[in-house]
């Protein structure tokens, strides 16, 4: 591959060297990884933190008084502590270590919003959720006889906004939305809408699986009850998510789950609750993952969230150049730069996704193709499935235009 070209703020050469399967070959070919929004890639510096973790202290936490399990317990509330200071949350007792954002969604529809919301109460939506931030309300509406409401699309992929007003009213209970879309790109303007929804005494739920790993994101900034995100789209391993809670929003909340840890004293007929935020954390924690992800943390920061942001930027703008110029592609969200994320989405009648997917792998581009969770929003834009492309801090401009060029063979090849 031609050598980079960027005048970037980051260096992605040296960025690069510290993501060994970047240097891998798939078919022969260098790895072109453009599949980050499913899960980004490592650092040796998580991959390390991990192996010195087994290898020098591994122990459970919060329990034991040798050195071991002191050693592991002041490492993993050290990450938790990463994690409050990285999305500007005031205490780390506002921490929740989940093991991902579905499952952070779930815990606030299983405690928060039983409590909450009542029949004919209302939640609301977009129309470009990811199924694990549908299907969770889908129950609670139908356990509670709750409504769902939805804030439809414009025709460039952002939120159509005309009739807010009217969708969110004092009978709306919780507004949960997405902050970057997986699929279209798009990122929605949560603040203001989050400061509507308090303005009718409604909670807020902000899906940060997309937002968090690309850009500065500021829990009191965005005004937000609860924020859900995953380690491993972050450069974190798999298995450890985080979802932030305001602080006298927990405290009020019911425990989720029951068992060891979550208790301050038990009896054989009763318990009760251990401090924030042990009482939502029951039985032995992902502790080796939480601090991979908070060597995640050290890695992106010192990058700086902002400079991330930037280098996205450029990313997205030529390929979104490129992309416009193939006049067999059809290409959905917004076109403006500032409105959209890392990711791109794009279909064409002529080649089934699939296929495309299969040609751009045999090429050692990795990118992904279908519905990525998505499925009622795919039916709106009326197609099965689509070809999507999401890029991090690593990756280069020479990546995209081999991106480009692969796509235009690959309509070539098919061309019916
Ligand atoms: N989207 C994608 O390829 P989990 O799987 O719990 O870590 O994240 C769920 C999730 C929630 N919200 C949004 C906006 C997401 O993008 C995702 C994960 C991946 O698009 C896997 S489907």
């Amino acid at each position: 591959m031609a050598e980079a070209t960027q005048q970037a703020s980051i260096d992605v050469a040296r960025i690069r060297d510290d993501f060994p399967i970047l240097s891998r070959k798939v078919y022969g070919k260098p790895l072109v990884y453009l599949d980050n929004a499913a899960t980004s890639q490592k650092p040796r510096q998580v991959i390390s933190a991990l192996t010195e973790y087994y290898e020098g202290y591994n122990a459970n936490v919060h329990r034991g008084v040798h050195a071991l399990s002191m050693e592991s317990t002041e490492r993993f509330e050290q990450a938790r502590k990463k994690v409050a200071d990285f999305i500007k949350a005031d205490t780390a007792e506002s921490i929740i270590w989940t093991r991902n954002t579905t499952e952070g969604i779930n815990l606030v529809a299983k405690t928060w919003a039983q409590e909450h919301i009542k029949a004919g109460d209302e939640i609301v939506l977009t129309m470009m959720e990811h199924h694990s931030n549908l299907v969770p309300w889908q129950k609670v509406a139908q356990d509670t006889g709750a409504v769902l409401r939805f804030l439809p699309l414009a025709d460039d992929g952002t939120l159509d906004l005309d009739d807010v007003d009217s969708i969110i009213n004092p009978r709306t209970k919780l507004l949960a939305m997405v902050h970057t879309s997986n699929s279209l790109g798009t990122i929605n303007p949560v603040k203001e809408l989050a400061a509507r929804a308090r303005a009718v005494g409604a909670g807020v739920l902000i899906d940060g699986a997309q937002g968090v790993p690309h850009m500065p994101v500021d829990v009191n900034d965005l005004d937000c009850d609860f924020l859900a995100f995953s380690g491993h789209k972050m450069l974190g391993p798999t298995g450890i998510g985080v979802l932030y809670v305001k602080r006298d929003v927990l405290e009020k909340m019911e425990p989720f789950l029951r068992g060891g840890e979550m208790v301050l004293e038990v009896w054989y007929d009763r318990a009760s609750w251990n401090e924030l935020p042990m009482r939502f954390e029951a039985g032995t924690p992902n502790i080796a993952d939480a601090i991979g992800l908070g060597a995640a943390i050290d890695y992106l920061e010192a990058i700086g969230m902002d400079n991330v942001r930037e280098h996205e930027m450029r990313l997205t703008a030529r390929a979104l150049n490129g992309l416009q110029e193939i006049e067999e592609l059809d290409l959905f969200g917004p076109r403006d730069v500032n409105k959209r994320g890392d990711i791109v989405l794009i279909h064409s009648s002529e080649v089934h996704p699939h296929d495309m997917g299969t040609f751009l792998d045999r090429e050692g581009i990795a990118i992904r193709t279908g519905h990525h969770c998505n499925m009622p929003l795919m039916r709106l834009l009326g197609v099965p499935a689509t070809v999507r492309a999401s890029f991090y801090l690593y990756n280069t401009e020479e990546e995209i235009d081999v991106l480009l060029d692969a796509l235009k063979r690959a309509l070539r090849y098919f061309a019916p």
